[in-house]
């Protein structure tokens, strides 16, 4: 292992110092894949380090039963190599885990990634060096290393919430955690389980729990949205179409605000400009379509609470038509809040699954969970006997992940201090004080309202696209203005306040973490006026930024 002291200042023949790397990437999931592949091509020394001990990122943890992804994988997928997109064929319309968790491996295997991947490898600090302009990085094996540049690519939804109940160990049972799930099946057979936490996992996964386990407990906070997913084998006659002219559906897609429609595209309409019979075929076509080209029906939906309020009164009603018991379908039905506004959540059977007699429904806003026990909740006035609990209670989303690694920039300032009052930055993409610290699909950016994995392609291009600048012109560095920090957090900030997105409490405002700053943290104005920014901030030498 080269573990170069942080003293040697050795220079290379162009008068820059001379680092271990030209660049570091932290995380090996979608986004550090492409940005080691980039940084490769242009012949950069990258290194990446990835806790897990494969690729893949959130797709290498989350590996719970069900777990599925809710954008067609046809367009879920890199669009960087026409070869790859080609070749690569999805089973399902929408790929499930361990078919993403393969693609990733192959893409890793195919584009010679692994040789720079420390797997197994946790970076712990990054510090300027101020006098060097150089990322001093430190990982959990003790591996030092420094760097010109470092790419955070993170994720942002890798930094799971802890069990905030007290008693876990006392708990003498099995405690399983969606965002940790073992590589080994785990069978449910004859064992009481209860689950807390129905987001997107918790729907994802109780219905095959309940189908295995004796007893299923769900224990739920907040009620809601899920649609049909609609997933079905890959109809061949599609793919065949997408393939035979895949720029297209790409170029659709990087013009688009969710990336995500390429054969749903998002109506022009405004949902109260047609009719009430109009509105309910449209909400039925998309509702049968499955996925989340539902929430696309109508352009106002997330912005007019009287046209969110049509969607939200047509989700109601299906959850009520298919739940038998009146009083559970209550509890299901979300209230208090409008649809879209806490991520949309797409399921194979999660309402039916209510139906069972092995199933029961808690409300822990009605009844709260005190403790865990040695077998099992105190919940409410009662304790409820367990063999296996669950916490699918989400993430400590788009913000953790960073704050988790202890990263100083100029004169020290450490990145937790400079994001106390919520996340600052320059289009999402990097903070004053931080120079050569790339972010991608951070807050503050589309992020997790565009698909994924061409917003983390985007991101990683104009990265590169900025190191061939700044090499072009003779910078050594470059970083945000405060001033345009504080310009851009109002942008996302009024662009949000514009938006429905306040009236739910949820982790795109940092409200399930407790503690935490209550902030938009995905810019909500659509990514192609992102792009449009983005592009146009490159094009005319980095308005916004400091370079040196
Ligand atoms: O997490 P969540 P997730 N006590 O935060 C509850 C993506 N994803 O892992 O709403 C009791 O959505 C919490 O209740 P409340 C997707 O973007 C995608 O399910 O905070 N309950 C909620 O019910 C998604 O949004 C896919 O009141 C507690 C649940 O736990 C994101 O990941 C699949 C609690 C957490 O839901 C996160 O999804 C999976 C507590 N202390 C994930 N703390 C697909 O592509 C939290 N909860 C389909």
């Amino acid at each position: 292992m080269d573990m170069p002291s942080f003293t040697d200042a050795s220079r290379r023949p162009d008068g820059r110092p001379d680092a271990t790397y030209d660049a570091i990437v932290v995380g090996a999931g979608f986004a550090g894949l492409y940005a080691l592949h980039r940084l490769r091509q242009v012949g950069l020394k990258a290194r990446c380090y990835e806790a897990g001990e494969g690729v893949g990122g959130t797709w290498y943890w989350n590996r719970y039963p069900g777990a599925a992804c809710d954008i067609e994988s046809l367009e879920y997928s890199y669009s960087f190599d026409e070869a790859l997109q080609q070749e690569w064929k999805w089973s399902t319309r929408f790929a499930r885990q361990p078919e993403i968790l393969s693609y990733l491996n192959h893409v890793a295997d195919r584009f010679d990634l692994r040789r720079d991947i420390r797997f197994g490898t946790r970076v712990t600090t990054a510090h300027f060096d101020e006098a060097r302009a150089l990322w001093q990085v430190e990982t959990d094996r003790g591996e030092r290393v420094t760097a010109r540049f470092c790419v955070m690519a993170t994720g942002c939804l890798s930094s799971p919430k802890p069990i905030e109940y007290p008693g876990a160990d006392s708990f003498r049972g099995r405690i399983l955690r969606t965002a940790y799930w073992p590589e080994a099946p785990v069978d449910f057979t004859g064992l009481r389980v209860g689950i807390v936490g129905t987001g997107s996992s918790g729907i994802q996964c109780i219905p095959l729990i309940a189908e295995q386990a004796q007893h299923l407990t769900v224990f739920q906070r907040t009620p809601n949205f899920s649609i049909p997913a609609g997933n079905r084998p890959m109809d061949p006659e599609y793919e065949r179409s997408v393939k035979a002219d895949y720029a297209s559906l790409r170029a659709i897609e990087r013009d688009s605000d969710v990336g995500i429609c390429a054969r749903l595209l998002p109506e022009t309409k405004r949902a109260l400009d047609v009719s009430p019979e109009e509105r309910e075929a449209e909400y039925q076509r998309r509702w049968e379509a499955g996925g989340l080209y539902f929430y696309c029906s109508y352009v106002d939906l997330l912005v007019d609470r009287a046209a969110n309020d049509t969607i939200t009164a047509f989700a109601q009603r299906k959850i009520r038509e298919k739940v038998r018991d009146p009083k559970v379908a209550e509890l299901l039905v979300p209230k208090d809040y409008p649809f879209g506004a806490k991520r949309l959540c797409a399921d194979t059977g999660y309402y039916e699954t209510f139906n069972r007699d092995n199933v029961r429904l808690v409300d822990i806003k009605a009844s709260p969970i005190h403790e865990i026990t040695p077998t099992g909740l105190r919940v409410g006035d009662e304790q409820i006997e367990l063999d296996v609990l669950i916490f699918a209670t989400g993430f400590d989303a788009m913000t953790g992940a960073l704050l988790n690694i202890d990263i100083r920039g100029r004169g020290e300032r450490t990145f937790a201090e400079h994001w106390k009052q919520g996340p600052r930055s320059q289009l999402g993409l990097m903070s004053a004080g931080f120079p050569n610290l790339f972010i991608t699909t951070g807050p503050g950016s589309p992020s997790v309202l565009y698909n994924m994995v061409l917003g983390n392609e985007y991101h990683v291009d104009w990265i590169m696209d900025c190191i061939a600048y700044l090499d072009r012109h003779g910078h050594a560095t470059i970083e945000a203005t405060q001033e345009a920090e504080s310009d851009w957090r109002r942008t996302v900030d009024e662009i949000g306040r514009q938006t429905l997105f306040g009236a739910a409490s949820s982790w795109y405002l940092g409200d399930n973490v407790p503690g935490k700053p209550r902030v938009i943290l995905p810019y909500l104005g659509g990514f192609r006026a992102y792009k449009r920014t983005c592009d146009s901030v490159a094009a005319s030498g980095y308005p916004g930024f400091a370079l040196v």
